[in-house]
Order: structure tokens, then sequence, then C-alpha cells
């Protein structure tokens, strides 16, 4: 062999090992692009269509599905119904739900009687399936009282504003149970944008390493009032579990069934004792965050749109449809069923009592304090500066 020829074959070597490189490197790429788009657990297509996922499935009859169905619809008519009161001047405010029925109805309905809620202010279709009754939520929006409600009657706890800091109330509160010896799960709801406090890190933490019995529902709309999901995390937020040592899933948030799979099997995994899973439901918040708020000054509409696409309760019903799982009756049924539902929240709004307005200084501390008896005079005295003494 001449050297030319050794020289030869191996520049040939090396170009074929080169090319090897180029195609293992690009077949590289091309799978971190593939891992890098995050899986999303779904079992009903936006098309209504049934598809099957290895790890979450599950398997409802006709009732249980038009259960699901009927718990979306009256919903979103109460939703739609405290809206438009708040417009009519009858609330002060309204969080409307619209467009995560789904996350919040599918995970809802993964509860046991026994589990407990610690919701945000948004939760009104969790509230929904734990048995609260929905005129409740609006006390507070109309500015009655304090927005209280029982909240061991259905194990739902109050609605919580300051952000985040249920899930620091609901990790406790799981770590308790398991020292009680009990078999229930806790689930946290939280938002994309409460996903940066601190108290939401830290439940992390402390759920992690005491291994409480509990299930963080984060309904990632997309929005945190104005910014944008990209201003809040680097990485898909479901993966942040891991950096915590527990599993973190994806589920489309508009998916009625996969909410329901996902947050089953993952509230079953707290029972068994073996801690905490992070869920971060897929979803969009379709109106604006508020009725205060103006999303047309910072989003297009053009997103919205290709969101309405994915609406959870039309790829439901398409699929009850396709199926013959629910016949025209059914709709009409609860077509009335939603129309009752609506006028009754209406009455009972517009009846809600007007409270005493010296009332708020009842129950500041159980046994009275000497600065809220001078608040009470000073009150007391600007009420009655006004003509007729009545602040009127
Ligand atoms: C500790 C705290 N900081 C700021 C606010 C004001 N605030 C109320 S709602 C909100 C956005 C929350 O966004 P996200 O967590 O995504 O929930 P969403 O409203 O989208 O359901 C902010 C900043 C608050 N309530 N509490
Ligand atoms: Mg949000």
């Amino acid at each position: 062999m001449t050297v030319e020829s050794t020289a030869a074959r191996k520049t040939t070597r090396r170009s074929s090992g080169a090319k090897r490189t180029t195609s293992a490197a690009s077949a590289k790429k091309a799978s971190a692009a593939k891992s890098a788009e995050p899986e999303l657990v779904q079992l009903l297509t936006p098309e209504g269509e049934r598809v099957h996922h290895p790890e979450y499935d599950i398997d409802l009859s006709a009732e249980e599905l038009r259960g699901l169905y009927r718990d979306m619809v009256l919903t979103r008519r109460f939703d739609s119904e405290a809206t438009a009161l708040q417009r009519q001047g009858e609330l002060g405010l309204w969080a409307s739900l619209l467009g995560q029925e789904a996350a919040q109805i599918g995970s809802g309905r993964a509860l046991r009687d026994d589990d407990y809620v610690f919701p945000t202010y948004r939760e009104h279709g969790v509230a929904w399936c734990r048995g609260v009754d929905p005129t409740n939520l609006l006390g507070m929006f109309r500015g009655v009282n304090n927005g209280g409600w029982d909240p061991s009657s259905n194990n739902f706890h109050l609605y919580t504003i300051v952000l985040g800091s249920q899930t620091l109330h609901a990790t406790g509160y799981a770590m308790g149970i398991a020292k009680d010896g009990a078999d229930s799960a806790v689930l946290a709801y939280f938002g994309d944008g409460a996903s940066s406090q601190g108290d939401v890190n830290e439940s992390f933490v402390f759920s992690a390493v005491y291994n409480a019995p509990v299930v963080f529902f984060c309904q990632n709309n997309q929005w945190a009032i104005s910014e944008p999901i990209e201003k809040q995390t680097r990485v898909p937020l479901y993966q942040r579990a891991a950096g915590f040592g527990f599993p973190g899933v994806r589920v489309d948030g508009n998916d009625v069934l996969a909410c329901l799979a996902v947050t089953r099997s993952a509230l079953e995994r707290a029972r068994r004792g073996e801690g905490p899973t992070l869920i971060e439901a897929f979803t969009y918040r379709m109106a604006a965050h508020t009725t205060s708020d103006d999303p047309t000054r910072y989003r297009r509409d053009a997103e919205r749109e290709a969101w309405e696409a994915k609406d959870p309760i039309l790829r439901l019903k398409a699929y009850l449809e396709n199926e013959g799982h629910a016949d025209a009756a059914f709709f009409e049924e609860l077509e009335a069923e939603s129309e009752t539902l609506g006028k009754h929240v209406r009455e009972v709004v517009r009846a809600m009592p007007v409270p005493d307005h010296m009332a708020m200084f009842d129950h500041t501390y159980a046994d009275g304090h000497a600065l809220v008896d001078e608040e009470r005079a000073q009150f007391a005295a600007y009420q009655a500066s006004f003509e007729g003494g009545e602040g009127e």
C-alpha cells in the first residue's frame, strides 16, 4: 500500500466519520427538538375524537360523560351570569373562569368527599363540584360579606386572593392529615403567575421532603393579568417539579377527560403515601382577568380565536353526539336547567341583604380590641356626619 492510498483511505474514513457525526448530530438535534416539545396528556382532541394514552386512561359510562358535560355547561352559565350582573352594577367585580371549565370540572370530579381543596379566586367550577351553593361565591363580589362559607362543610377552603399563599396552607394541611393517618389527599390550585411566588416554591420544598399528600394543580391559562407566561418561566412549568424531586405532568387543560384521569392518578399517588405531584393544566383564560381588566390592550384577538377552536365544552359535545351518548332531549333539558340556574342566581344576588355598616368591626377579633373600638367610634362619627346621620 502506498502512502497516498493510506492517506486517501484515512481521508475517506475521516470524511465518512464526519458524515456519520453530521447525521448523528442532526438526529440528536431533531430528537432534542422533539423532546423540547412538551408532552401533553390528551384523551379528547379539540375535534371531539377519543384518543388513548399509555399511562393515563379512563373508562366512563355515557351517564358519567353527560354529567361532566352538565357540570361544565352549568358552571359556564353561572359564570356568564355573574359577569352580566357585574356589568349591570349588581356586583363590584367578577373573575371569570371562561375557558377553564374542563380543568376545573375534570380535577374537581377527581376528588373524594374527604379530600380537601385550597382554591384561588377563580375556582367556581371546583366549588360547583364540591357542592358549594354558587350564590355563596357572589357575596364577596357584591361587597355584602367577607366571602365566607364554612370550609369544613364541603372541604373547600375560602377563596384566596394573596397569590400562592394557599399552596402553603394546603401543604401544612396535607402534612397534618398525614400525621393523623388519614388516607385522604389535598388539592391546591394556583395560576401560572402565582408559580413565580416564593410561597409556591416553598410549598414544593416542604411537600417534597415531608412527602405530603398534596397535588398542586396549576392552571396555566397563559396570562397573569397582562403578563404572558414567557415572563414567568424559561421551562414548561410542569418540568419545575423535577427540581424539587417529585413528578410533574402537563395535561390538556381543555380536555375534561384528561384532567380527570391525571388528577385522579395524582390523588391516588398522594393517598398511597408517595408524595406530591405537580399538574400543569395547559389552558387559556378566554375572558378578561377580571371585569376591571381590558385584555385588548395587551393581547391579540387572533390568540383568543385560536383557543376558541379548542373549547372544552364544544369538544365534549361533539364526542357525546358522535358516539350517541346524548340525544336532543338531553341538550334541551340542560338548556332549561341552565336558564333556571341563571334566574336563581340573579334573584338571589339582588335580594342579598345590605349589611349593617358597623358589623364589619364585629368579627375582626374574637374578644375585641382597643384599636378596633377606636376605629368603630371614628367610623360611627363619620357616618353620623352625613345628613340624616346614616351615611347613606
Ligand atoms: C401576592 C400577590 N401579589 C400580587 C397580587 C395581584 N394579582 C392578583 S391576580 C394576579 C395575577 C395572577 O395570575 P395567575 O397566577 O396566572 O392567575 P390567573 O389570574 O391567571 O388565574 C396578580 C398579580 C396578589 N393578589 N397577590
Ligand atoms: Mg394565569
